[in-house]
């Protein structure tokens, strides 16, 4: 059995933790006992799980500089940078608006929300955070402090930095060539240390699913199911439906594919719900399993890890909603667009970690007038869908960094189409 499951690939083996996660996390939850609480789920099964999300985080700011510095330097020239750059950017916000629009057109037909009951709802210890304007998120990506930006991995100011840094090695033309060569073989050993983390996957990821479904009881979803299945449907919709015809429409490959090629990555981000955790591993599909040059994946990775939120925009519309019809408030066609606006731009300055859906749920809230501790009433089931629109934020990620790579001619079709590319069996 032990020599079975060790010659499956290593997404077989996660996956295979994972259906084992949600078996034993759901039995647990019907025993409810404390002693298991206490020292399994909430002891043993958090430890692990914890240890294997931080291994994880612990990669992204080296394999962010390093693998930049090498993008930049392989794209070659500034020009094609600025291209790879604003496609990106362009990209990633019309999917997100696409998405956001999409999620609040089905919700207003759905309903989810109208009759609810207040009663009950403890609705005390939700803070409002206060929404940025434009101008303060786009002055916020230069650092005052490289090392501060490193050290507290603030992603947009990292990126920023080091392509800076790239412009200037290539501005120095050949007296970089060592300063390259040496964050090549850097950006090869922290690939190969991602290689040693993902080898502990298969624990992790059962460890962090058993104890998410052992606190996370049927009984939380009940009084807010209209809203879970509406929010499900609409990151289905997206995930299956927008996401695929796009990246059909601007790069002619095959969605099934893809999609089969970028799941070890959404398993992590289902697993982790962290955009940012799961950036060693959406980078390593997109460039061996998808065949997107390093020059192109370096940077639309961590981008899109960072700007790029589809499913949680997703998730602040069908709330939106749900919370209008709630308290019987009638947003208007305004109300609304204003929704699509904030959550577009809350999504720009947020990096992509547990539970920052919900924050930025209180800025688009507050910026249209919605009661913000109408948020408790989805609190308890947030962990689960978190984890759903994770996913789904990492696959828009790469979805994009596929059309810009096939757009510059820098994705590599013979690994896109070998069905063993990169195939994580270590
Ligand atoms: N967990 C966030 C992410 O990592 C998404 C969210 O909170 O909505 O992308």
């Amino acid at each position: 059995m032990a020599a079975a499951v060790r010659k499956m690939s290593l997404t077989l083996q996660v996956m295979l933790g994972m259906g084992l996660g949600i078996v034993v996390g759901l039995v647990f939850n019907a025993i409810g006992s404390d002693f298991i609480a206490e020292h399994v789920t909430g002891g043993l099964f958090a430890m692990l799980g914890k240890m294997f999300v931080n291994a994880l985080k612990m990669l992204v700011v080296p394999l962010v500089v390093f693998s930049l510095i090498c993008g930049v330097a392989g794209i070659g020239d500034i020009r094609a940078l600025g291209r790879v750059g604003g496609k990106s950017f362009a990209l990633y916000l019309a999917t997100t608006a696409i998405a956001i629009a999409v999620a609040i057109a089905l919700a207003l037909v759905v309903g989810p929300g109208i009759g609810f009951d207040m009663a009950g709802v403890d609705t005390s210890g939700v803070t409002a955070k206060a929404a940025p304007t434009v101008w303060d998120v786009f002055a916020a990506i230069v650092p005052t402090n490289p090392i501060a930006a490193f050290a507290q991995g603030e992603m947009l100011q990292i990126i920023f930095y080091v392509i800076v840094v790239g412009v200037a090695a290539l501005m120095l033309g050949e007296k970089s060539s060592g300063f390259v060569a040496a964050c090549e073989y850097m950006n090869e050993l922290m690939m190969k240390v991602v290689q040693i983390v993902m080898a502990f996957a298969p624990i992790g990821v059962f460890c962090l699913i058993a104890k998410t479904f052992a606190e996370q009881g049927i009984e939380l979803f009940l009084p807010v199911l209209a809203y879970v299945l509406t929010l499900t449907a609409a990151l289905l919709i997206h995930l299956f439906g927008t996401l695929m015809l796009i990246l059909r429409a601007l790069s002619g490959l095959n969605p099934l594919v893809f999609m089969r090629k970028i799941r070890p990555a959404q398993v992590f981000a289902f697993s982790t719900a962290s955009s940012n955790a799961t950036i060693p591993v959406t980078y390593r599909c997109v460039t061996e399993r998808i065949g997107a040059d390093q020059s192109v994946a370096s940077f639309t990775v961590p981008f899109g890890a960072t700007i790029n939120m589809d499913g949680t925009a997703i998730m602040q519309g069908v709330a939106t909603v749900f919370l209008a019809n709630v308290y019987g408030i009638d947003l208007g066609v305004g109300g609304y667009l204003t929704v699509i606006a904030m959550a577009v731009l809350a999504s720009i300055g947020t990096a992509g970690v547990p539970g920052v859906g919900l924050v930025m749920l209180t800025m688009v809230l507050g910026q249209v007038g919605l009661p913000i501790e109408g948020i408790a009433i989805i609190l308890g089931v947030d962990r689960l869908m978190d984890m759903i629109r994770t996913a789904v934020n990492i696959t828009g990620d790469a979805v994009v960094s596929t059309i810009v790579a096939k757009g510059e001619g820098k994705l590599d079709m013979a690994v896109f189409e070998d069905p063993d590319a990169g195939v994580m069996t270590d």
